[in-house]
């Protein structure tokens, strides 16, 4: 067994024991309440999730195990991964132990590409890789010891089977996609002396003489590994898997809610708002012209993609990092200048906007002009990058679910008639 598997044994137990007796002494006491504008409002601060990998205060930003991500942005994303599930930082020998354990799963099988090459050639990078996830499911461990009458203090176990099969074969099937639907020539196959993020960036093969696209490939699957479980591809992918449905079903449902223009789109949409303000000024805008086109894209009923959230109200720190690492690696960079100039810009026009809680730039905001200036310039293939790194924060979720043995989710809907209902003052 693996140190990750021993140490989560250890954990476990005690943990569950712990939530147990919580719900048995506390249950009936009140932690949040709803009203009429969260029930239709996306329920938006509702305190009814648990999530123990991270946390996300509005005025801090995203908090894994209790660590500031800033703090993590030297990180491999293999010790985020298991201060993800296990809450401690990982020892040399802890991470060594899991990246050879990730090495010996990542062997995709040729199946996966008989069904990608079979899809339409303009099918969405999104689509390919939720399909090869769905696919995958007939790997499923859960599900295979489920259907031999597994006991349910051991889901836990077989659930981390199926997270680790998940994270190590994902950078290869994503690699291979990018290489199938943008025409880059055969797939890469994996270097087993690169960690994970690094040889996920050199499966995608963008030439890299001086290692930056690999650090940055790095930096990229550390920042956008969890972000609590309010958002919609962590709250599906733990719905989904809550009904015991494998982590390949859950996560392929909640990377379909990441494929959302709202949600994991959004840094497609960004870069492409950047660059058009490049294509319309004929080079990078000045901060004046930024704003006419900040404030024609507002009068068009559009938004400005990469700036607000629903729950930051702070420039994201996770943007922060991105927008140090350009300033060292790409300063004159016109792309990334764009990205610099708007950020000097938009949060002033968007304060002046009443209804918009968060003015600052998120996570999506600078990411693709750092892509963009390595090659990777495919934009419709950002969001598999973004999904790829959150499989670590989502898969840590239901691993951790199914350790705490938790309830599947079924809250309560009401209808409009019955809300109304509530509206009347009692006689
Ligand atoms: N540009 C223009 N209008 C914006 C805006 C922006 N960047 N951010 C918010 N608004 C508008 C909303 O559309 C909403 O308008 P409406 O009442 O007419 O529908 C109003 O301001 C209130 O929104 P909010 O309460 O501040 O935000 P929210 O929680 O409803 O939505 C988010 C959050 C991220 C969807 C929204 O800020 C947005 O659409 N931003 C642009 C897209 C984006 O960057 N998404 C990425 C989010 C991070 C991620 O998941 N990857």
């Amino acid at each position: 067994m693996s140190k990750l598997h021993d140490k989560l044994a250890q954990q476990i137990p005690g943990l569950r024991d712990e939530v147990k007796t919580l719900v048995k002494e506390h249950g009936a006491k009140v932690i949040s309440q709803v009203t009429i504008e969260q029930a239709y409002g996306g329920m938006r601060g509702v305190k009814s999730l648990v999530c123990d990998t991270s946390e996300v205060p509005p005025d801090k930003g995203l908090i894994i195990r209790g660590i500031p991500v800033a703090q993590l942005t030297e990180k491999l994303p293999e010790e985020v991964l298991w201060l993800l599930l296990t809450g401690e930082l990982p020892t040399k020998a802890d991470v060594d132990d899991l990246k050879a354990d990730l090495r010996k799963r990542n062997g995709v099988p040729d199946y996966i590409w008989a069904v990608l090459k079979a899809m339409p050639a303009d099918s969405h990078p999104m689509v390919m890789l939720n399909t090869a996830i769905l696919v995958l499911e007939k790997e499923s461990v859960f599900r295979r010891r489920y259907d031999e009458g597994m006991k349910k203090d051991q889901y836990w176990e077989a659930a981390l089977e199926d997270a680790l099969n998940i994270v190590a074969m994902l950078p290869a099937v994503a690699a291979g996609i990018y290489r199938m639907r943008f025409n880059k020539g055969d797939r890469i196959a994996s270097n087993p002396a690169l960690d994970w993020g690094a040889d996920y960036a050199h499966m995608l093969g963008i030439p890299d003489p001086k290692g930056e696209f690999a650090a940055l490939m790095r930096l990229y699957l550390v920042l956008h590994s969890d972000h609590e479980s309010g958002n919609v591809s962590a709250m599906t992918t733990a719905t989904v898997n809550s009904a015991l449905s494998d982590l390949y079903y859950a996560l392929s449902a909640g990377l379909s809610g990441l494929a959302g223009p709202l949600h994991g789109l959004a840094n497609q949409e960004c870069l492409g708002w950047v660059l058009d303000t490049n294509k319309k000024f004929g080079g990078n805008p000045t901060k004046e012209q930024i704003k006419a086109y900040a404030e024609e894209t507002l009068a068009a009923g559009r938004v400005i993609p990469g700036y607000g959230h629903a729950v930051l109200r702070i420039t994201d720190p996770r943007f922060d990092a991105f927008l140090a690492f350009g300033k060292k690696h790409m300063p004159s960079d016109p792309v990334f200048q764009t990205v610099s100039n708007v950020f000097d810009t938009v949060p002033d026009i968007l304060k002046t906007i009443q209804k918009i809680k968060d003015p600052w730039p998120n996570v999506d905001a600078g990411s693709g002009a750092l892509l963009y200036h390595y090659g990777l310039t495919e934009f419709p293939y950002y969001t598999v990058l973004f999904s790829v790194s959150r499989a670590l924060g989502v898969c840590s979720q239901g691993v951790i679910a199914r350790g705490l043995g938790l309830a599947i989710t079924r809250p309560k809907s009401v209808t409009t008639s019955w809300i109304k209902a509530q509206t009347v003052a009692p006689a």
